[in-house]
């Protein structure tokens, strides 16, 4: 009996160091986190991490403004050397035009020097330019006793097309009226450099050599179009400033055609082919035949208004009998002209 007893107690004894053998190990065992502490930590974490963002976002929107505002200042500077560059070029413009005029002066005192030979003569614009005047801007034809020429202001047109264009006649600035007699058509009117003509003596005098005559016009909506004629020619007055022409070419029409060889008309002479006046139904100076596929000459109507009658600067070939232009350009020079 006591035998068993003794070994139930050492059983009991192996049981109980067993157990504490193993215990001591759990004990070794860190502390589980506790789960609020974790938890903190995330927040606080997640708060930075907000907190980065919008600093973030604040400075890319910092950046976005920054760079925006170097754009406007790069964009001003920019407009701001534009307009300098502009006003450079309007000074270079006015500096070269000046110097043309005291060219042309001397050219002019050469011209009334007596060993002077008509080769030399200054005949139009064509000529100023084979002398390498190639600037366009208004010039003074000097007097030319051999050729029986007086001293004239033109407008020179140095660059369409090659240039050494003289211009007969410009609508532009509408001031100008063009309802005149038979007089006024013939020595010319207007101001050389806005609206004009150029009289129908100088242009037959023009045109005595093979002429070409360019005419260029724009619409109200900006668009130009031209027409030329390879051959063209006006006669003296007592052929009534007859107009001649031929060989069209160009992209606005050939509008001038119907007006071949018909005589000049102003509202005190009435020369054209019509038991009208055409001169003073069109108001204007023209070789009006009965009466118009064109009317360079007549009524400047302005944009709004230019729809409305029948009198205005008109060319059939483009915008028909009612649409009044808003430019127009009649320019002449030598036939063979090179540039
Ligand atoms: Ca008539």
């Amino acid at each position: 009996m006591s035998k068993v007893n003794l070994s139930i107690v050492a059983v009991s004894i192996l049981l109980v160091v067993g157990t504490w053998a193993q215990n001591p190990k759990k004990a070794l065992k860190p502390p589980k986190p506790n789960k609020a502490q974790c938890c903190d930590e995330v927040r606080s974490l997640k708060v930075q991490v907000a907190n980065l963002t919008s600093l973030l976002g604040e400075l890319s929107r910092k950046q976005e403004a920054d760079l925006m505002t170097v754009v406007r200042q790069i964009m001003d500077l920019d407009k701001q050397n534009r307009q300098q560059e502009a006003r450079v070029t309007e000074a270079e413009s006015k500096y070269s035009e000046i110097n043309n005029r005291v060219e042309i002066m001397q050219l002019q005192t050469l011209q009334s020097a007596p060993q002077t030979t008509t080769s030399d003569a200054i005949y139009d614009c064509a000529t100023l330019y084979s002398k390498n005047y190639k600037i366009s801007g208004e010039y003074k034809l000097p007097k030319d006793e051999f050729l029986g020429t007086p001293e004239l202001s033109v407008f020179c047109d140095m660059e369409t097309n090659g240039g050494g264009w003289t211009l007969i006649q410009r609508r532009k600035v509408g001031l100008t009226i063009f309802s005149r007699d038979w007089k006024q058509y013939k020595s010319g009117f207007g101001s050389i450099r806005g609206d004009f003509w150029l009289g129908n003596d100088h242009i037959f005098r023009l045109t005595r050599q093979p002429s070409v005559l360019r005419i260029e016009m724009e619409d109200w909506e900006g668009e130009t179009r031209y027409a030329e004629y390879g051959l063209f020619s006006v006669a003296n007055e007592l052929n009534s400033y007859k107009l001649l022409l031929a060989n069209y070419r160009g992209n606005a029409g050939d509008s001038l055609r119907y007006h071949n060889n018909t005589n000049f008309s102003t509202f005190n002479k009435d020369n054209d082919k019509c038991v009208d006046n055409c001169a003073a139904l069109r108001k204007g100076g023209y070789w009006y035949n009965c009466c118009t596929d064109s009317n360079l000459n007549g009524v400047f109507y302005r944009y709004g208004e230019h729809m409305k009658g029948t009198d205005g600067i008109t060319w059939y070939g483009w915008h028909g009998p009612n649409y009044s232009l808003k430019k127009v350009e009649m320019k002449v020079r030598p036939v063979g002209f090179q540039p």
